[in-house]
């Protein structure tokens, strides 16, 4: 069969890049299948995709945001009858199983449904004026054209959290999806046509970071830009866009403690942990990546969790037997395969795993062996660094303080989690772990998206995506006066007095 070739999406138009040149979006599960061919896009492509952006906002910042807010029910609609084939393209773009690509796509429907209801909702203040005779309000305001900078781990979820915001509050929008997975942001894009999107309200640009990122980021057009994806590269974006006083909401890394105490239920513990750890390959910037277990239960603990790492089924997610699919590439098998090092060499164990995957039907593919590290302490780079991958450290803990303290000694501050059936203990845990985020008796993945998402730290930089935080990114306030007193009225100075 053919090799599908896919196009960038601008002014309403699926357009070949001004390149010529395409890449191919390969199944890291099976590196001979190619899903597809997408635009290898540059510098030219961007500034035609904002130039539609731009035109388009002219007429879409005045539909009304219940009727724009219409366009996102019916895409919503569109995503759930056609959850299993996007979900689909997802494993074959991406690799994580089936149960988790349709949570994928679900995430995206939820963010349309709940986004879509914000249209009736936007709410501003309105307030008593320090004069007579005068009245004030807020009201929301759209940015303008936003720039969006996607990752691949969350194909479609994660898009739909920087576009569905930014569209309901009458933004427009150009989007460039990760290089690794461009059709899952065409899909969601697709669905959004369909349900009647007008042309240039979202364009999509595919290509590299360098030939599309970074121009989307720079060009005087764009009024803000949102990032997903690594510190590295989150910190430049972060440095252009204060050049140009753009805001930026930036989602970055996470190194994420679980605590398990000594009154935990360990059967639930070791579910968290299992399903916090190699849920999506561990490649979750909320993934579970530091356990920190209580002393009087890390043996039985770490032995119990070796054993069901060990046991889990790896393959193709297409299959639905398969539990954990493969890394996203050859580099994050190479930096897994690093760490793994690293841990031996400052003297940690490993249990079990510890290198890739190749023996049959794995060997087309980039698979990582489930992982549990053993001997942790909290000063080791495994212990500090995020590694992005199937690798799970586990720490001991004298008493609950210092299992908060060693939860909180890494540069992140994204998820945290704690296992305890002491109600006093775990709001303190609440209270205390630096974190946007903190579940209590359930893993550190799984957030909801009407909740504020984000975190702490090096995580992010203030910025929330998902619940009310996502629509104070894409609006901005705008403070009305309106003075029907017939005189001139000085805030200040005419005081009464
Ligand atoms: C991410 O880890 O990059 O909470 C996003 C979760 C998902 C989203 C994760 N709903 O794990």
């Amino acid at each position: 069969m053919a090799t599908k070739t896919w196009f960038n999406l601008i002014g309403g138009r699926w357009i070949p890049s001004k390149t010529g040149k395409t890449f191919p979006n390969i199944n890291p599960a099976r590196t001979d299948d190619v899903v597809g061919e997408f635009q290898a896009s540059n510098a030219e492509d961007v500034d035609a995709a904002v130039s539609a952006a731009a035109e388009a906002w002219k007429t879409w910042r005045l539909v009304p945001a219940p009727k724009r807010a219409e366009i996102l029910y019916r895409a919503g609609a569109l995503l759930a009858e056609r959850k299993e084939q996007y979900a689909r393209d997802m494993t074959r773009e991406m690799g994580k199983v089936l149960a988790e690509t349709r949570g994928d796509v679900q995430e995206a429907i939820d963010t349309a449904f709940y986004m879509a209801g914000e249209g009736r909702r936007l709410f501003g203040q309105t307030t008593p004026s320090e004069l007579q005779n005068k009245f004030a309000m807020s009201v929301r305001m759209p940015v303008g054209v936003c720039g969006m900078i996607a990752p691949w781990n969350f194909p479609m979820a994660i898009p739909s959290w920087k576009l569905l915001p930014a569209l309901v509050c009458g933004n427009t929008c150009v989007i460039k999806p990760a290089h690794e997975t461009p059709l899952s942001t065409l899909n969601l894009v697709q669905a959004l046509v369909d349900a009647g999107l007008p042309p240039g309200v979202v364009n999509v640009v595919t290509g590299s970071g360098s030939q599309v990122g970074m121009p989307l980021v720079e060009h005087p057009l764009v009024r803000a830009i949102s990032f997903t994806g690594s510190s590295e590269v989150g910190r430049l974006v972060g440095q252009t866009a204060a050049a140009h006083y753009k805001p930026c909401s930036l989602e970055m890394g996470g190194k994420n403690a679980m605590i398990v105490l000594e009154d935990a239920n360990l059967d639930l513990a070791l579910d968290g942990a299992l399903w916090g750890a190699f849920g999506t390959t561990g490649q979750r910037c909320t993934a579970t990546s530091r356990i920190i277990v209580h002393r009087s239960i890390a043996q039985e603990f770490t032995a119990r969790l070796a054993a069901r790492a060990e046991a889990l089924k790896i393959g193709d997610g297409l299959d639905e037997s398969v539990q954990m699919g493969p890394q996203i590439n050859r580099q994050q098998i190479e930096t897994s395969t690093h760490y793994c090092k690293i841990a031996r060499e400052e003297g940690a164990q490993i249990l079990t795993g510890g290198h890739p995957l190749s023996h049959g039907a794995l060997a087309n593919g980039h698979f990582f062996a489930p992982t549990v590290v053993a001997g942790v302490t909290s000063g080791m780079r495994i212990a500090q660094e995020e590694v992005f991958g199937p690798v799970v450290s586990v720490l001991k803990c004298a008493d609950f303080d210092e299992a908060i303290e060693i939860a909180n000694n890494i540069p992140y501050g994204l998820s945290t989690a704690i296992y305890t059936r002491d109600v006093n203990r775990a709001f303190r845990a609440i209270r205390d772990l630096e974190a946007g985020i903190t579940y209590v008796n359930a893993p550190t993945i799984g957030a909801e998206v009407h909740l504020p998402f984000g975190g702490v730290k090096q995580t992010g930089n203030g910025h929330r995506e998902g619940g009310i935080g996502a629509i104070d990114f894409y609006t901005t306030w705008k403070s009305v006066y309106v003075d029907f007193s017939d005189k001139l009225q000085r805030a200040q100075i005419d005081t009464g007095e």
